[in-house]
């Protein structure tokens, strides 16, 4: 598992934390999944803010998993109902942050996988493409397929990809299932540079000292 904290909120691109050295963003359509697979993936069930209600995450939530190391949880796209100026707000904040950001190391895609490939996905995937950066895409809630129903989606996604030339990777994903965690932890790993057991800020070996993840949960929680 990724041991990660909150870190800060950002609602401006002039607020990024200056010191960043490696993050990866979370994007996807509003109620796709984006916060759950972020606790998922941390083992923590509160971490990012999850909700039934779409479109609540509105800023841009750091959590850091090794120094200067961030998962980043997006506000999703898509609501229809979010007025007009909020979606003009989205807009430029997040094409801002995924288009310049040089610390953006790779960009987590996450789409339910009872709705993959929708038009603003696709959007997004085009529109990110020049940036030479790596895409993964989580199909999400993949609990509430079944088996073979979920690996077909999980084929075609893969063909597409293919298709169109982006050279991006895809598995299927469900937090409650507790499933794909690993597989995505190591895309996670991989991107950010945070080897298992990790190094610390001191340059000693993480392994070495008390892991606060395991066990008690102390010092892990939103403040
Ligand atoms: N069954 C199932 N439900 C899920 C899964 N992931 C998320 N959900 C549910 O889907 C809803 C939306 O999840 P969030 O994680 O808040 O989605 P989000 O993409 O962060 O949404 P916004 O922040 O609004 O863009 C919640 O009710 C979650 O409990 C999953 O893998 N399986
Ligand atoms: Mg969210």
């Amino acid at each position: 598992m990724l041991n990660a904290q909150f870190y800060t909120t950002v609602a401006q691109l002039a607020d990024l934390p200056a010191d960043s050295e490696a993050e990866v963003a979370f994007a996807g359509r509003s109620n796709a999944g984006k916060s759950s697979a972020i606790n998922a993936i941390a083992r923590h069930r509160r971490l990012a803010f999850v909700s039934k209600i779409p479109g609540r995450t509105q800023h841009l939530n750091f959590f850091q998993i090794a120094p200067r190391r961030f998962l980043v949880d997006l506000p999703g796209y898509g609501y229809a109902r979010a007025p007009l100026g909020q979606q003009r707000a989205w807009q430029s904040l997040i094409g801002g942050y995924l288009a310049r950001r040089p610390a953006l190391r790779g960009l987590i895609l996450i789409m339910d996988i009872r709705h993959p490939f929708t038009e603003l996905d696709r959007q997004l995937l085009n529109w990110f493409a020049p940036t030479g950066k790596p895409v993964h895409i989580l199909l999400s809630k993949a609990d509430k397929l079944s088996r073979n129903q979920a690996i077909n989606v999980l084929r075609t996604a893969r063909a597409l990809l293919d298709e169109i030339r982006l050279g991006g990777s895809a598995q299927l994903f469900s937090g409650p299932k507790q499933q794909g965690l690993e597989e995505a932890e190591a895309v996670l790993r991989a991107w950010l540079g945070v080897p298992r057991g990790g190094v610390a800020d001191d340059g000693t070996a993480e392994t070495a000292k008390k892991n606060p993840a395991e066990g008690d949960t102390a010092g892990q929680t939103v403040p």
